[in-house]
This record gives C-alpha cells, sequence and structure tokens, in this order.
C-alpha cells in the first residue's frame, strides 16, 4: 500500500512548524555563548530594547525571578533555560529577543553586550576527571568534579573468571565519536498564550507532544488541562527532537511577557551545535574465546561524555541507555561492563540517534570486538558469527547482562544475507584483487536491537510509565478514526496504523482516519523514538480493533438473531456459521450501532473503544549485514560498492515501508562510518556548525541497497511485529567498518575509528591507526 501522506507531501501542502502562521505573532532570536567555558559578568540589554521593532529582551536574570532560569532533563539532570552564573559550552542559549519579525530579532543580538570572564574549559573526555579540572557544574550543590555517573552491568567475577580459563583474549580501544542526528527540518516552537483564561497552545518539533506537555505542566506550574501541545508534520527527528530544548521555553516565556504568538526557529548552525547530540562513547573491548572459535565473555570499559548537562533521553533506571546488549546475538558465559560518564563544555544531549538509547554504541563494540577476535583467530568473520549465535531454542533468551530476547532465529538471516551477496564469490573476488594489489574489503555484521520500550514495572521517564493509549471510535457510516500517542516524523504512521486497524476490524485503510500530534486530540502516551511506535502503540492499535470487534460482534448476534458463539468473523462482516449468506458487514454493524432499533441487552450505543497498552517486553529485531568496500590505495578514499541488508523485524507490516526506513538508516550509517563527527578545538569550539563541517551523505557517496527479510514473530506483541525504525542505523556502521578493515588487511590494520574519512584511512595505512 502506497503511503496515505505522500500526496501531501509531494505536492509541497506539509503543514510543518514554521508554516504556522498566526495574527500578530512575533519571531524570538536567541543570543548564544561564542565560548565554551566562562562565568558571565555582566549582560547590557538597553541598546538591544530601544531598537524600535524589538518588544522583549529576556536575560536568565529575568527567568531566575520566575523560577525559569533551569529546567529538568530527562534523566534527572538540570539545564539551563538561560545562563545564569556561566555559560558551559559553545552555542549556549544566554538571552533572547522578541521582535516584530525574524530579522529585527536577529539584528537586536548584536546589539546586546556580554561580558565573559573566560574559564578553562574541559574538551577531552580522558582529562575530565584530572584533579585540577575546573568544574563545570558548579551550579549543583557540594559538586567538586566532573563525574556524571557510574553505572555496571553483568556479572565481573565470573567474566573474570572465564578470561582466565580462555586460550585467546583480545582487546580493543573502540570510540564510536560523537555525532549529530541533523534532521532536515531543525527545531521550532510557536506558543500563544492566551492571558484571559490561561491556556497555553505550544506548536513544537517534538517527537513525544504528551510526555512534553506533562514535562511543561510540572516545570512551568501551568495547570495540564490548560496546555496544548501540537506537533505539525515533522521534517525528520532521528532523536533530535526528542528532549525538551531551552528555546521552547523561551517561545513560552516570550508569549507569556509579550501576550503575542511568538514563533522560534532554530537555523542550521544552532542546530548543529546546541541540541542534542549522539554517542561519544570512548570503550575499550575485551574478547575471550577458545582455540576454535567459542566465544566465553565479554567485557568492555567505557568512559561515557555527557557534555554541560545530562540530557540523555532513556528510562531512568538506565542511565546508559539500552547500551546492557552489548552481548549481541551471541551465547556466552559470562559479560561485564562498567562506565563512567563525565561532564565536559560541550552542548548537552546523549539522544539516541536513531537508535534505542544506545544500542548503536553497544552493536558497534561487540561487531567490532567479535571481528578483532576473528581476525586473532583467523577465522572467518561469518563463522565465527554462525558458531556463537544464540540457538531458536534458547528463546526467550535472558541474556548474562539480564535482557529476555523474545524470539530470534539468527542462522537463516544470515544464511539470507550470504546467499544476496554471494558470499564465497565475493572472497573469491578480493583474494584475487589482493594478488593485483587492490584494496577491497568484505564486511559482516549481525545485530540484535531492543526496542518497544517498555514494560512499565521497569521503565518510565521521569515518573512517566512508557505505556500507550490508543482510541478506536467508528462512525455510523462505517468510517473509523484512530488515535494514537504517538507521533510521525516521516515513519509514514498515517498509513501503516491504518493498516493495523483495518487488518482487525475490516475497514479499508483509505476509510480510516490516523490521528496523532496533539495532546486534545489524543490519548496519552510517551511518543515515538526506540523504534517504540509499532511495538507499543502498534500493539495498543491492534487491541484496541479488536475490542471494538468484539463489540460489532454482539451487535451482529442481535442484528442475525443467533448466540455471538454462532457467529464467524470474515474480515469485515460477521455470518452465522454453516450459512455465509446470512452475514451483517461491519458498516452495517456500525450504523445499527448509532441508529433506531434495539441492541442487544446491556450493549450501550456507539462504536468505539479506548486502551493503554502496556508492553510485556520489548521486541528483539535482529539482522545480517554485509558490505563490499573498494579503497583507492592512492588516495585512501572508501566506496561502498554493495551493502546487502536482510532484516527480521517479526511480522511486516507495510514492507513498502519497511523498506524505506532501512534505506534511510543504511544512508546514516554510510555518514557515521565515513564522514560524520561533531569535535571541538582545544578551545571548546565546535568543528561542526555547519553542513560544510558536518558532513552528511548524499546519493553519491551510497550504493543501491540490497535488501532481504526474514520473518520471526514476536510472541508477546498481539500482532507479532517488532520495530525497525532504527535497525540499518544500527547495523551498518559495523558493517562498513568491518568491511574497510578487511581491506586495509595487507596493511596489517586491526582497527581505525570513525569516521573513515580519507586522512584517517591514510593514517591507518601508515601505520597509525589512532587518531591524534
Ligand atoms: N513497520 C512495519 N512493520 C514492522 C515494523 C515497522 O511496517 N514490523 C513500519 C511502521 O508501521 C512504521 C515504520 O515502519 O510506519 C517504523 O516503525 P517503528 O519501527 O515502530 O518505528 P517508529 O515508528 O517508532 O519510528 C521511530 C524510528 C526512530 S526512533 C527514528 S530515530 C527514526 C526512524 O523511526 N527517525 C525517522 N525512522 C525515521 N524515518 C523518517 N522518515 N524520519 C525520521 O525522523
Ligand atoms: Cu533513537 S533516535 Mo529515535 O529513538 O527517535
Amino acid at each position: 500500500m502506497l503511503r496515505k501522506e505522500d500526496p501531501r507531501f509531494l505536492r509541497g501542502k506539509g503543514h510543518y512548524l514554521d508554516d504556522v502562521q498566526l495574527p500578530g505573532m512575533l519571531h524570538l532570536a536567541i543570543l548564544r555563548s561564542p565560548v565554551a567555558h566562562a562565568r558571565i559578568v555582566s549582560i547590557d540589554t538597553s541598546a538591544a530594547e530601544a531598537h524600535p521593532k524589538v518588544k522583549a529582551v529576556v536575560t536568565g536574570e529575568t527567568l531566575a525571578g520566575l523560577g525559569l532560569a533551569w529546567m529538568p532533563t530527562l534523566s534527572n539532570d538540570v539545564q539551563a533555560v538561560l545562563a545564569t552564573d556561566k555559560v558551559r559550552f559553545q552555542g549556549q542559549e544566554v538571552a533572547f529577543v522578541v521582535a516584530e519579525d525574524r530579522y529585527a530579532a536577529r539584528d537586536a543580538l548584536e546589539l546586546i553586550d556580554v561580558e565573559y570572564d573566560m574559564l578553562q574549559p574541559v574538551i577531552d573526555v580522558r582529562t575530565a576527571l584530572a584533579d585540577d579540572a575546573p568544574v563545570i557544574r558548579d551550579d549543583l550543590e557540594g559538586k567538586t568534579n566532573n563525574h556524571c555517573f557510574d553505572w555496571e552491568t553483568g556479572d565481573a567475577a565470573a567474566t573474570e573468571a572465564a578470561f582466565a580459563r580462555a586460550d585467546v583474549v583480545v582487546s580493543q580501544d573502540i570510540v564510536y565519536p560523537r555525532v549529530h542526528p541533523a534532521p532536515m527540518e531543525t527545531c521550532g516552537s510557536v506558543a500563544d498564550y492566551d492571558r484571559i483564561d490561561g491556556r497555553l497552545t505550544l506548536w513544537s518539533t517534538s517527537q513525544a507532544p504528551h510526555a512534553h506537555r506533562t514535562l511543561y505542566a510540572i516545570v512551568a506550574g501551568l495547570p495540564e488541562h490548560k496546555i496544548r501541545v501540537i506537533s505539525p508534520d515533522i521534517g525528520g527527528g532521528f532523536g533530535n527532537k526528542v528532549p525538551i530544548y531551552p528555546g521552547y521555553v523561551c517561545s513560552i516565556v516570550g508569549s507569556i511577557v509579550t501576550g503575542k504568538p511568538v514563533k522560534w526557529m532554530e537555523d542550521r548552525s544552532e542546530n548543529l551545535v546546541s541540541t542534542g547530540f549522539a554517542r561519544d562513547y570512548v570503550m575499550r573491548g575485551e574478547i575471550a574465546a577458545t582455540r576454535d572459535g567459542k566465544i566465553l565473555a565479554i567485557r568492555t570499559n567505557v568512559l561515557a561524555d555527557h557534555g554541560a548537562f545530562n540530557g540523555t533521553a532513556a528510562p531512568v533506571k538506565y542511565p546508559a541507555g539500552f547500551f546492557g546488549v552489548f552481548t549481541g546475538s551471541y551465547d556466552i558465559e559470562a559479560a561485564y561492563c562498567h562506565m563512567t560518564a563525565v561532564y565536559t563544555n560541550k552542548a548537552p544531549g546523549g539522544v539516541a540517534y536513531a537508535c534505542s538509547f544506545r544500542i548503536t554504541e553497544a552493536v558497534y563494540l561487540v561487531e567490532r570486538i567479535v571481528d578483532c577476535l576473528a581476525l586473532e583467530l583467523a577465522m572467518d568473520p561469518v563463522a565465527l558469527r554462525i558458531k556463537n549465535f544464540i540457538q531458536p531454542d534458547q528463546f526467550p533468551y535472558t541474556t548474562k547482562t539480564g535482557w529476555v530476547y523474545d524470539s530470534g532465529d539468527y542462522e537463516p538471516t544470515m544464511r539470507e544475507a550470504m546467499r544476496i551477496a554471494g558470499y564465497d564469490e565475493l572472497r573469491r573476488e578480493q583474494a584475487e584483487k589482493r594478488e593485483r594489489g587492490e584494496l577491497m574489503g568484505i564486511g559482516v555484521a549481525f545485530f540484535t536491537e531492543a526496542v518497544g520500550a517498555g514494560p512499565r514495572k521497569d521503565m518510565d521517564i521521569l515518573g512517566l510509565g512508557m505505556a500507550d493509549g490508543c482510541e478506536l471510535r467508528v462512525h455510523p457510516t462505517g468510517k473509523a478514526v484512530v488515535r494514537l500517542s504517538v507521533q510521525s516524523q516521516g515513519q509514514g504512521h498515517e498509513t501503516t496504523f491504518a493498516q493495523i486497524v483495518a487488518e482487525e476490524i475490516g475497514i479499508p485503510p483509505a476509510d480510516i482516519d490516523v490521528v496523532h500530534g496533539d495532546t486534545d486530540q489524543t490519548p496519552f502516551g510517551l511518543g515515538t523514538y526506540g523504534s517504540r511506535s509499532t511495538p507499543v502503540s502498534g500493539a495498543a492499535a491492534a487491541l484496541v480493533a479488536r475490542k471494538v470487534r468484539d463489540k460489532a460482534r454482539i451487535i451482529a448476534s442481535g442484528m442475525l438473531e443467533v448466540s455471538v458463539a454462532d457467529l464467524d468473523w470474515d474480515k469485515g462482516s460477521f455470518h452465522v456459521k454453516g450459512d455465509p449468506t446470512k452475514a451483517v458487514t461491519i458498516q452495517e454493524i456500525a450504523m445499527r450501532a448509532h441508529g433506531a432499533g434495539d441492541l442487544p441487552d446491556g450493549v450501550e450505543g456507539g462504536l468505539e473503544a479506548q486502551i493503554c497498552y502496556n508492553p510485556e517486553n520489548l521486541t528483539y529485531p535482529h539482522g545480517a549485514y554485509i558490505c563490499v568496500v573498494d579503497i583507492d590505495p592512492g588516495t585512501a578514499q572508501v566506496k561502498v560498492r554493495r551493502f546487502i541488508a536482510v532484516d527480521d523485524c517479526g511480522t511486516r507490516i507495510n514492507p513498502m515501508i519497511i523498506e524505506g526506513q532501512v534505506h534511510g538508516g543504511l544512508t546514516d550509517g554510510v555518514g557515521m562510518a565515513l564522514m560524520e563527527i561533531i569535535a571541538f578545538d582545544e578551545d571548546g569550539n565546535c568543528l561542526g556548525g555547519s553542513l560544510m563541517d558536518y558532513l552528511i551523505p548524499t546519493a553519491l557517496e551510497v550504493p543501491d541497497w540490497e535488501t532481504g527479510f526474514t520473518v520471526t514473530p514476536s510472541p508477546h506483541h498481539p500482532i507479532g511485529a517488532k520495530g525497525v525504525g532504527e535497525s540499518a542505523t544500527v547495523g551498518s556502521p559495523p558493517a562498513i567498518v568491518n568491511a574497510v578493515i578487511d581491506a586495509l588487511q595487507p596493511y596489517g590494520v586491526r582497527h581505525a575509528d570513525m569516521p573513515l574519512t580519507p586522512s584517517r584511512v591514510w593514517d591507518a595505512m601508515q601505520g597509525n591507526a589512532t587518531p591524534p
């Protein structure tokens, strides 16, 4: 089925945040810190205030007077809305101007005079905990260092024992650099505060409108029923639009102060420099195995750079997200991870960029280290993986770090990828090319993800349980509307959720409207990220439709004058068992539910239902990826020649949409593996602040993707579906890096860190794989 939303998008009729125009609307611009770490001595706003088009200038001091200078982050830290005492990263919000138009607001920023007293910045995560490192978070009472949190999982002693017994131990330092989701549409908001009835309407680029509304109620002390958050069409999120940004709060304050609607819309550089980054993990991976390739244990030690404020978005019990799945798809004896997270003078975030809370880092770690082991054992990387896979009869499988993988059948997926790739033939080709001095590499990665957060007994964000509401209403003429708490940013929910409901109640998808993104129109739920829409809201949609069908069955029994047990469902109609001519359609039932005439005893009129779905477990999609690269030995330029992706996301709702999701994620992966990095100089200047410096892949850098699939349904999901929106971003970077390292075997390279730009590959070829 083609996407229902596309006629709108393809004709330029999408309605994005910047399309919101309200009468009398003013425009907001944010003054940002030019430096990474400095004390604010004074701010002079008089010249800006005198600008004829300026309506308000607000500083941190003004906000402090309202109790709004600081706001909670999604991970129980606090973040400055506008800096009061110090600036803690380049690009931090210092003041804002509200003016009659966008140009005047920007012009007035230049009239604000801030005097900074420079402080030494903390940039290198490796020295952030040094005794003499300046303390970044002196706003936190009693804070005397830059320590953010420590976290561990697994069994240290059992792991130690397994390592002691191993024939072979391999360790490798691996960096997953700071990257940025860089959605096509930047972040923004329009706030409209009605002073008479105290109502706030906020249009914002939010992936989670309900969660945001509750947080505004808590932060600003506004009554929740008087706040309406609307996410219009969103031009890509990729995790970037999960956090609450100071700009959203500023627009609210701007509207309260001026009594007018206020729009804030970031430019590209503001988005790259100040909004949620991803990754930034410095990892040491260790793997222990027997000589014949049985993996015994995996151990890792991580140094995590969280920037100036801990703005990570993850369920609160999981400070390092779902990094705990770092044991991958392998049946091992023991595992242990220790992590130290620190503050640095960099933008806050730690959002998962197209990954369910740090799974990308985990998968990268395990898939790199397994390849290092294959090299050490001189074993084929596919054979090593297959030898260690969790077997089908072991599911549900409890990992050594406590995750329960719901289902999986790994080897067929791996074999399918090998079949499409022509794996053996590729290896032969590679051998020939090596003889001729050509650099061809074949990289393999196999991943298991944990998506669909999550069971409310152990998952919440700031106390909000991660269950999703869903409402289905069938109108008298048999058309329907399904109301979701999740919010599409391009994933095609208007199509796929209509398909889920259609499958259950037999109303054609074209007759089912999907409503989302408006807290006044939809039931409560935690939003779209971590590929949770299908696992959680998708389940809710199926179950709410079944609830409606159950009621329809009772009404049908009255219409056909038989007992409920004597009815058979035939996708779209009920008929009397054994007599298909005595039938009523769902449309006829809908009319009866709303119309004249008797209904069976005890049945209320109407045909609708509501549900709140609390998932029993996460879903665990998996996939096998194979990448073929060629490297120019003269320029060290990597070309991805082929990429084969075989994904297993259980029951597939819309194969075309899945394929689109996979294509997008694979392209992300090429970006991360070969091009993208948010780097900083030693003064804390962000070196990735424009798309001239932060390189994202285009059609030129990517091959024709070759996709395939297997289907292993989730046993606990009502229709067996698992999430897929992030699978390809998670699985592709290790496949590409493994391919590059494989190509560099003639140079004896075991590892090189992303992004594998020509200069890094060149360095690796010269025997200098660790970037300075
Ligand atoms: N789907 C399906 N069958 C399945 C699983 C999914 O047909 N078994 C369909 C779904 O119905 C949905 C799409 O695939 O239309 C993605 O579903 P799902 O895996 O549940 O992920 P979400 O809808 O929750 O989307 C979130 C995910 C995340 S977290 C990021 S990041 C990401 C991604 O989606 N951001 C995206 N894909 C994106 N795609 C676009 N265009 N824009 C983004 O910002
Ligand atoms: Cu993981 S980025 Mo998506 O969860 O929005």
